[in-house]
């Protein structure tokens, strides 16, 4: 925890904890975002700075498996995490309900920016009803977990990040998001945080705050945690012209033959 915690943005020199990467992405996304937070010293940075009576709730992507590692309770129901379905979408509008649930705690959803793309409809809801919710939008330009897993796939990285298209398939410049100006455009308190110093002031800010808060947090992509002491069970092709590809789908059926069928 204590390592994770502490994982900071280096420069260029900077080796993240995923090493399945295209090596123009972090240079391109800390250049064109000014980001500089790693996920893991966020994820410790809202742990240490929220109240310990306050909810968090996460659902699709990166941040369940982060949190499953890294997040502690102080009180029973205090960590509302979607691990079925790891249904994306869920976050925003789970916050709500939880608010409902629980009117006199402070509400935060973790959300990675795909997830809050896919579904945030609730936001208007929560202007109706004049709930106070936090919602902390984890912008690493793009599906990062699935992009990890092609990349482990020998897939390569395909339309998993937020890049222009050449015309067939997306593979030029980033294209950043800008999604406190989506807060703004709803009316919500929001907050853009490129380091963990403006993550914490801005948490401690929206706490004197009496409406709903957004959060756009600049999050280094490839800063999620890796390796589960375990394998991900994800169908592969077993027919391509990739070698890359046939060889993870030899190692896919070699970790299927080795498993226990319950
Ligand atoms: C409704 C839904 N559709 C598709 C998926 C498959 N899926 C799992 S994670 C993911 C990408 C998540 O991206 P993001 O929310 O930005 O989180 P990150 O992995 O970048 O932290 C996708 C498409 C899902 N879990 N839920
Ligand atoms: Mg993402």
């Amino acid at each position: 925890m204590e390592r994770l915690s502490a994982i900071e943005y280096t420069g260029k020199d900077f080796e993240p904890l995923i090493h399945a990467r295209d090596p123009r992405t972090i240079p391109e996304f800390v250049e064109l975002t000014g980001g500089r937070i790693t996920q893991t010293a966020a994820l410790a940075a809202i742990r240490r700075t929220i109240d310990d009576d306050a909810v968090v709730i996460t659902a699709g992507g990166s941040l369940p498996s982060c949190m499953q590692r890294m997040w502690t309770t102080d009180r029973r129901g205090s960590y509302h995490a979607e691990y079925g379905y790891s249904c994306m979408g869920y976050e925003v509008a789970a916050a709500l309900g939880v608010k409902f649930a629980e009117p006199d705690s402070e509400v935060y959803c973790v959300v990675g920016d795909s997830s809050f793309q896919m579904m945030h409809s609730e936001i208007m809801t929560i202007l109706q009803e004049r709930q106070k919710v936090n919602i902390l939008i984890f912008d690493n330009c793009g599906f990062g977990c699935i992009n990890n897993l092609e990349m482990n796939h020998g897939i390569g990285s395909l339309a998993t990040e937020f890049r222009y298209s050449d015309g067939h398939t997306p593979c030029e410049g980033l294209i950043p998001v800008d999604y406190a100006k989506i807060g703004e455009g709803y009316g919500l308190k929001s907050y853009t945080c490129w380091t963990i110093g403006e993550l914490t002031a801005a948490l401690e800010d929206a706490k004197a705050q009496t409406s709903a808060c957004l959060f756009d947090l600049k999050v280094i992509p490839k800063t999620m945690t890796d390796g589960y002491e375990s394998w991900w069970n994800v169908g592969i092709a077993e027919v391509s012209e990739k070698q890359s590809v046939q060889e993870a789908s030899r190692e896919v059926m070699k970790y299927r033959a080795e498993s226990r069928a319950y």
